[in-house]
C-alpha cells in the first residue's frame, strides 16, 4: 500500500520563494484587484503565449462561461454535449437557457456535428461544444452548421489551454471561447478563467460585464456580475507561465509512458487524440471494454484500494442528473452513455513520477507490483 495518495491530478506549484517578490510588489502597491498591474501583465503574457488577439481574465471558468453567454445575449435553446463537467450545462441554466443535449463522437468524446442539425429548432440560438480533455472539436463542421442556421458558437474550452491546430490556437474558433485556470488544470491561477475573443470592442463589453456593468464612475451600461480576477491570482499565473512548458513536457512523458505500457492490454482502449495538433496532455482517458478482466467500477475500486484516485470524468452524464432528466431523450445519447460507463481518467500531472505511473499500469495490467504485491 502506497502511503502517498496518487490523485487524478496534482497542481504544479513553483518554489514558494519564487512567489515572494510578486507578493512584495502587491503589498507595496496596495493594489489588490480591479484590473491592477498583475492582471494587465497576465492578460498581455497570455495573449502572447497562447497566440490569441484578446483575453479577458475571470475569477473562474464558470463565471467566464456565464458571462460569455450574456455577452452574446444568447436566448432560448443551446445545443451542447452531455459528456462534460456539470458547469457546462449549469452555465446555460443559470442564464435561463435550455440545454439541448446532442450525442458525441465515441472516438473524440466531442459533440458529433452530424447529429447537431436534427436538434435545431426555431428557438435554437447557439451551440456550446466542449473541447473535451483538450481534444479539439470538429470546428469547421460546427461553424458550417452555425453559419447555415445563423447560430452563435461559444466553446467551453476549459480543458484546452495551449492546444493548437494547424492554423494556431484552438481558442480562436467560434464567437467566444471560455477557459478554466482552476487548480486541477494544466495552467492554474488557484481559481481562475478567461474569455478569448477576437476584437477590442467585444473585450470592452466583456470587461464591463465582469465589473458589474460599470463603464465609468457614473455610468452602468449593463447588468453585470463580479467576475474579476484578483492580483494574487494573476501574479501566480505570471509565475506559472514561466514554468508551463516544462510542466507540459513532464505531462507528455507520463502520457507516453502510459501509452506504451497499456497499448496492448486486452480490453483497454486508448489513443483518442490525433497526432496533428499540439496537445496539452491535460487528461489521460482510457475506456474499459467488456473484454477487460474487471468492470470499469471494479478497476476504479481496485486502484483506490492502492491509494490511486483515478476519476470517472464524466460519469454520470450531465443529462442523467436530476435537474436535466426531463430535458432529454436519453435514447438519442447512445455514444455518450456508453463512453460515460466505460471511461476512466488516469492520474496525470507534472508532479507524477514514472514510478507512480508504473504502479498504476502494473495494477491495470495485473502485473506484480515493485514491492512484490499483486
Ligand atoms: N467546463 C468544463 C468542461 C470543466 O471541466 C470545468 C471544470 C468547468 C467548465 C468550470 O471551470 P471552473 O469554474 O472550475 O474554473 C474538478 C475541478 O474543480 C473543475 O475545475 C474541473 N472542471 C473538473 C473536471 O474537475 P472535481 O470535483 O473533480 O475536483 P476535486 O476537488 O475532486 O479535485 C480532483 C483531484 O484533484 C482531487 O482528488 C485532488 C486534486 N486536487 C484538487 C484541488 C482542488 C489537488 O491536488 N489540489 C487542489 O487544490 O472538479
Amino acid at each position: 500500500m502506497n502511503d502517498k495518495p496518487i490523485y487524478v491530478t496534482e497542481p504544479y506549484l513553483p518554489p514558494l520563494e519564487e512567489f515572494i517578490p510578486y507578493l512584495e510588489e502587491i503589498w507595496e502597491s496596495k493594489r489588490l484587484t480591479n484590473n491592477g498591474p498583475m492582471h494587465q501583465k497576465l492578460e498581455d503574457a497570455l495573449c502572447e503565449y497562447l497566440g490569441v488577439p484578446e483575453i479577458a481574465l475571470f475569477n473562474n471558468g464558470t463565471i467566464a462561461l456565464l458571462t460569455a453567454l450574456q455577452a452574446l445575449r444568447i436566448s432560448g435553446e443551446v445545443i451542447t454535449t452531455p459528456f462534460s463537467f456539470v458547469a457546462t450545462a449549469h452555465a446555460l441554466t443559470w442564464n435561463g437557457l435550455k440545454p439541448v443535449f446532442v450525442d458525441i463522437d465515441p472516438n473524440t468524446f466531442n459533440l458529433d456535428p452530424s447529429k447537431i442539425e436534427a436538434a435545431i429548432t426555431p428557438r435554437t440560438t447557439a451551440i456550446m461544444p466542449v473541447h473535451c480533455y483538450g481534444n479539439p472539436c470538429n470546428v469547421e463542421a460546427i461553424q458550417e452548421i452555425a453559419d447555415k442556421y445563423n447560430l452563435k458558437v461559444i466553446y467551453d474550452a476549459a480543458h484546452a489551454f495551449g492546444v493548437q491546430d494547424a492554423g494556431g490556437s484552438i481558442l480562436r474558433h467560434g464567437d467566444l471561447s471560455a477557459i478554466s485556470f482552476h487548480a486541477t488544470k494544466v495552467f492554474n491561477t488557484f481559481e481562475g478563467g478567461a474569455i478569448i475573443c477576437s476584437d477590442k470592442k467585444t473585450k470592452q463589453h466583456i470587461n464591463n460585464l465582469k465589473n458589474f456593468g460599470i463603464a465609468s464612475e457614473t455610468s452602468v451600461v449593463a447588468v453585470g456580475i463580479n467576475g474579476k480576477m484578483s492580483e494574487i491570482n494573476a501574479a501566480f499565473g505570471l509565475l506559472q507561465l514561466k514554468h508551463i512548458n516544462n510542466a507540459i513536457k513532464k505531462r507528455k512523458e507520463i502520457a507516453q509512458f502510459y501509452y506504451q505500457a497499456l497499448r496492448e492490454t486486452k480490453g483497454i482502449k486508448l489513443n483518442f487524440f490525433s497526432n496533428q495538433e499540439t496537445r496539452n496532455y491535460s487528461y489521460f482517458p482510457i475506456i474499459i471494454e467488456d473484454s477487460y478482466s474487471l468492470s470499469r467500477d471494479e478497476l476504479y475500486e481496485k486502484l483506490r484500494s492502492h491509494n490511486i484516485y483515478a476519476r470517472r470524468y464524466f460519469y454520470p452524464l450531465i443529462s442523467s442528473h436530476m435537474m436535466y432528466q426531463n430535458t432529454v431523450n436519453m435514447g438519442a445519447l447512445t455514444n455518450a452513455q456508453s463512453v460515460s460507463e466505460g471511461i476512466l481518467c488516469l492520474p496525470l500531472s507534472s508532479e507524477l513520477s514514472l514510478d507512480e505511473a508504473q504502479k498504476v499500469c502494473s495494477i491495470i495490467n495485473n502485473d506484480l507490483l515493485p514491492n512484490g504485491e499483486l
